[in-house]
């Protein structure tokens, strides 16, 4: 409330000051003063647009600084480097585009400020300069986009054979991670089965489906080895966000979405470099999905591949094998 009223005030105060330059301009036309722009008057706002660009710059390079650590920290997955690289790419593209038409804006108001004596120059139109400012900008764009779309074609392309296969299952408001077990294959699944004691509505039918894992609360990968990803959605569309290592990609109820990535680094091995003995990966729902939607997460944790396998061999099947199962 107070920051609206503040708001309104200086609304008003703007409003209340270009009425008193209106009324000192009248009163000065009233006593018969020439109202026109002087060339001084030119030089100041010149000088003053120059001020303008030191500060604008200045400002831009104190906010660069401090708030550099509130970045992420390096990608940890092979995509999630490539994906930074393309980043850099077009934010060096950007900075270069930015200093120089910003500083020659500023500058040439400044330089060729108005003078009494001077005639600005009638030119309406270049042919040249039309060229060079649509086929330039057209071929670097291409360059970005050709480049974005090899990168995400190689995140969405179809795994690697050997890759570990999870499935991430979200629902409000929670992550479910289901692994493929030995065969490496998910089971069968049905929304139809869904129960309060089968949340992902498995087929205990389906014989790819006995050896499945199903984990809660911390998501388990093992580092250096490709994972395939599938996700799907109960209810609403969420968004599988994977900060730390670059990659997103929505949760659709009734279809399967997919992509792979590699873990570079263990989890270990992040708290050493970032020094934060707490640092843990994360998995965020980045659509919002509901009430509870910013809760909605679950901690990852990247580990050698023998710490996987022992963390994984210490769970057991969701479905437990029983008589009726068994029965042929
Ligand atoms: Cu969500």
């Amino acid at each position: 409330m107070i920051k609206f009223l503040v708001y309104v005030a200086i609304i008003l105060t703007v409003v209340a000051v270009g009425y008193l330059v209106r009324v000192f301009e009248l009163a000065q036309a009233l006593k018969g003063k020439k109202q026109d722009v002087t060339e001084r008057d030119n030089k100041l706002m010149g000088r003053t647009m120059l001020g303008l660009l030191v500060f604008l710059f200045g400002f831009t390079i104190w906010q660069l600084v401090e708030y550099s650590d509130k970045m992420l920290p390096e990608a940890a997955s092979i995509s999630g480097a490539e994906t930074d690289a393309l980043l850099d790419f077009n934010f060096a593209i950007i900075w270069i585009v930015f200093v120089l038409t910003q500083f020659l804006l500023f500058w040439f108001s400044y330089k060729y400020y108005g003078r009494d004596n001077n005639r600005a120059t009638y030119f309406p139109h270049s042919n040249k300069l039309e060229m060079i400012w649509t086929v330039i900008p057209a071929i670097v764009l291409a360059v970005i986009i050709i480049f974005g779309l090899k990168s995400w074609n190689n995140i969405t392309a179809p795994a690697a054979a050997e890759s570990t296969i999870v499935q991430l299952y979200s629902k409000q408001f929670d992550w479910t991670a289901r692994y493929a077990g030995k065969d490496n294959v998910l089971g069968e699944s049905n929304y139809k089965l869904i129960s309060g004691s089968n949340e992902l509505g498995m087929d205990a039918n389906s014989p790819e489906g006995k050896d499945d894992i199903v984990v809660k609360n911390e998501l388990h990968l093992p580092v250096n080895k490709e994972v395939e990803f599938k996700f799907n959605s109960r209810d609403v569309i969420h968004s599988a966000y994977f900060p730390h290592f670059r990659a997103q990609m929505n949760c659709v109820p009734g279809m399967t979405t997919m992509f792979h990535f590699t873990p570079t680094i263990t989890t270990a091995e992040m708290r050493q470099k970032t020094g934060n003995e707490a640092f843990d990966y994360i998995l965020l729902c980045n659509k919002i999905c509901g009430n509870s939607h910013y809760n909605m997460q679950m901690t990852i944790i990247v580990e050698t591949e023998e710490e996987y396998n022992k963390w994984l061999s210490e769970k057991k099947p969701f479905l437990a094998p029983t008589e009726t199962a068994e029965v042929k």
